[in-house]
């Protein structure tokens, strides 16, 4: 898990050589409601990592800053509106994934408009931050928990 600083991604995300093809910048967000409780979608079937649970999120598309896409994919996925709550940057995953490279920024958001439904189909689970190791996840978003539980519990 390493940080990196927001301009060094958007210039990957412009350049179009071999190396920056092997770069996938997605984006996750951490939805914490008002009892200290975290959103983990349950990626559903027929999509690559079926049966997983991650912090929900997904690619960056070209030319879209990461918070944008944030606000994007959190309407698509879950039904909500996070442009109003104010998003905080986490955290950073920079991770080999297969051929690729997965770099992952992280928001925290706490605020939001509407109530969070699976709208591809995902189940969708409000867990505490010690529950998480209980949920199958993804490589990437596994080195979260430790600083989640920091975060939420201390
Ligand atoms: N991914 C991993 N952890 C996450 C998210 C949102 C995404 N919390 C990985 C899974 C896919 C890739 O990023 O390999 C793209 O995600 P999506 O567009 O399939 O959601
Ligand atoms: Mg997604």
């Amino acid at each position: 898990l390493t940080y990196c600083r927001e301009r060094d991604i958007r210039m990957d995300t412009t350049r179009n050589d071999k190396a920056a093809s092997r770069i996938l910048l997605v984006v996750a967000g951490v939805l914490i409601d008002g009892e200290g409780r975290i959103l983990l979608a349950q990626r559903p079937p027929g999509k690559p990592l079926a049966g997983l649970w991650e912090f929900p999120g997904g690619k960056v598309e070209p030319h879209e800053a990461p918070e944008q896409a944030l606000i994007r994919e959190m309407y698509e996925e879950l039904g909500i509106d996070i442009a109003s709550g104010c998003l905080a940057p986490f955290t950073f995953v920079s991770e080999n994934v297969g051929s690729r490279h997965l770099l992952m920024p992280l928001y925290l958001c706490r605020r939001w408009r509407g109530q969070p439904v699976g709208k591809e189909g995902q189940a969708l689970a409000w867990v505490t931050a010690d529950q998480l190791d209980a949920y199958p996840m993804p490589a990437p978003d596994r080195p979260l928990i430790p600083l989640l539980k920091e975060l939420l519990l201390g």
